[in-house]
């Protein structure tokens, strides 16, 4: 693990001009991330999520209209913004057009009341077609969040059910711009107008299936105009069900000040990986006017290029790039001297283990094997019992409220997991395959065969979710939850 102090003292000390080309040398920032802001009661934020089918044509469709699952009319994605302190009063309603269709709403990251995080059966009845559910919270803390529904989700939120959610109040300076970038692929077939099957047996088993058609913010390669050389936030967000990115940004200068939502010492971006649901926000001196910048996906094979950004107007900042950090976020701190340890193994199950290698050995052949058992993944041996919540296991850890705890999670797979954990977020450690700047997140990319240790307090009572954020696994076993009590 690489320290901030480490970090710093060995960049090296030059100017931003000489950056350009020199691999290793890294700018030097200077500013240091504000003091964390006091919250105190605001207003009340009421929306109502209607959940129903709405044939969209997202500017990614070339013109088609597909059967959209989505939470409002005449807008995707819904955009719901708060102050730090304000509380937020959500009635979903389902009216999705299908028997049985039930739903739920997870606020992903967002460290609330048990009985207010949306997983139908553990913490709250699913919402059936016709009936709604009211939730009330008050996130407790500011950055970026997102929101979609624990049901079906890889179909519902496939064809769309879900939302951005931020909460501000975490900024030291105003920044030149502030946008939102959803990132995610569509399962879409724009020949005959409708969706692809969300879940196969050869992506479930292996990295999961992914959509043909990439968008940002429902389009494909949009060109966004930027205030000119203005420092500008960037609020970058995989919300796909499976895709796993290289994000970085080519043409100019950026450095991510927050992830998963929460505020990191500033340091240069240059490419970092992105599991689904995993979030960072980025400041990026935008482009001088008429000129342009980019942000990519350098995951290989291919570098797609997934937008464009255009200077426009006056130049804004003259001075050489220092992002303005932000605020710091309110975590509680592990004490890793009296922490407990408990182990987490990420693995096949002897089914998916096998469908794997057979996919390796005879292609799309497998399709016509007899499956035995569709539970593909497991935690600590254990899968999930079905693709719904209805029947519950026992719960994969027991902690003890206000006890911290150090978490080992260790990839025993060639495929990646990007791990998610509810009701609280994880402080890493170390891993024994990437060096990333200390940080906090919800959701934690295992590389194959990684290992990982990440610290928490278990400060939030309650059964929480732990699970794989490719949904085809969470859907096919890699799914458990803990007790906090
Ligand atoms: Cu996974």
């Amino acid at each position: 693990m690489l320290t901030r102090r480490q970090f710093v003292a060995g960049a090296a000390s030059v100017g931003t001009g000489a950056i350009i080309g020199a691999a290793s040398a890294r700018p030097r920032y200077t500013h240091k991330l504000g003091a964390p802001v006091e919250m105190k009661a605001g207003k009340t934020v009421s929306v109502r999520l209607t959940a129903a089918e709405r044939p969209m044509a997202l500017p990614c469709f070339g013109g088609r209209s597909l059967p959209m699952w989505t939470f409002a009319d005449g807008e995707w994605p819904p955009l719901i913004r708060l102050n730090l302190g304000d509380r937020l009063e959500a009635i979903l309603e389902n009216r999705l057009p299908r028997a049985n269709e039930s739903t739920s709403i997870h606020w992903h990251g967002i460290r609330l009341p048990n009985d207010q995080d949306g997983v139908p059966y553990l913490v709250q009845p699913p919402v059936q077609p016709g009936e709604s559910f009211h939730y009330s919270f008050t996130p407790p803390d500011a950055g970026t969040f997102f929101f979609h529904t624990h049901c079906n989700t890889v179909e519902q939120l496939g064809r769309g059910l879900e939302g951005v959610l931020i909460i501000d109040g975490d900024t030291t300076e105003p920044y030149d711009a502030d946008m939102v970038l959803l990132l995610r692929d569509w399962q879409a077939d724009l020949e005959t107008g409708q969706f692809n099957s969300f879940y196969t047996l050869r992506g479930a088993a292996r990295a999961g299936t992914y959509g043909p058609l990439r968008s940002v913010n429902g389009a494909k390669n949009p060109e966004l105009p930027l205030p000119a050389s203005g420092d500008c936030r960037l609020r970058v967000i995989n919300t796909d069900p499976t895709r796993v990115m290289q994000i970085g940004v080519e043409g100019t200068e950026a450095a991510i000040i927050a992830i998963d939502g929460l505020a990191v010492q500033p340091f240069p971006l240059t490419l970092w990986s992105m599991g689904p649901a995993m979030r960072i926000d980025v400041v990026m001196r935008a482009p001088a006017e008429g000129k342009f910048a980019r942000l990519i996906d350098k995951s290989p094979p291919d570098r797609v290029e997934l937008a464009h950004f255009v200077g426009k107007g006056r130049p804004r900042r003259k001075t050489a790039f220092d992002p303005t950090p932000l605020r710091a976020a309110r975590i509680p701190e592990p004490n890793l001297k009296t922490a407990e340890r408990l182990s987490f193994l990420f693995q096949a199950s002897d089914a998916g283990g096998a469908l794997s290698v057979a996919y390796n050995a005879l292609g799309a052949a497998v399709g016509s094997l007899c499956l035995s058992s569709k539970v593909f993944w497991t935690i600590n041996g254990q899968p999930w019992p079905d693709r719904d919540h209805a029947r519950l296991p026992p719960p994969l850890a027991v902690l003890r409220r206000g006890q911290s705890y150090v978490f080992s999670l260790k990839n025993d797979s060639p495929f990646m997991h990007p791990i998610h954990i509810h009701g609280h977020t994880f402080k890493l450690l170390r891993s024994n395959k990437q060096s990333r700047p200390e940080h906090h997140a919800d959701t934690l990319l295992l590389l194959p065969e990684e290992q990982t240790e990440v610290a928490f307090v278990a400060d939030n009572p309650g059964d929480w979710m732990f699970h794989c954020h490719i949904i085809e696994h969470q859907e096919s076993g890699m799914m458990g939850y803990f007790r906090v009590a």
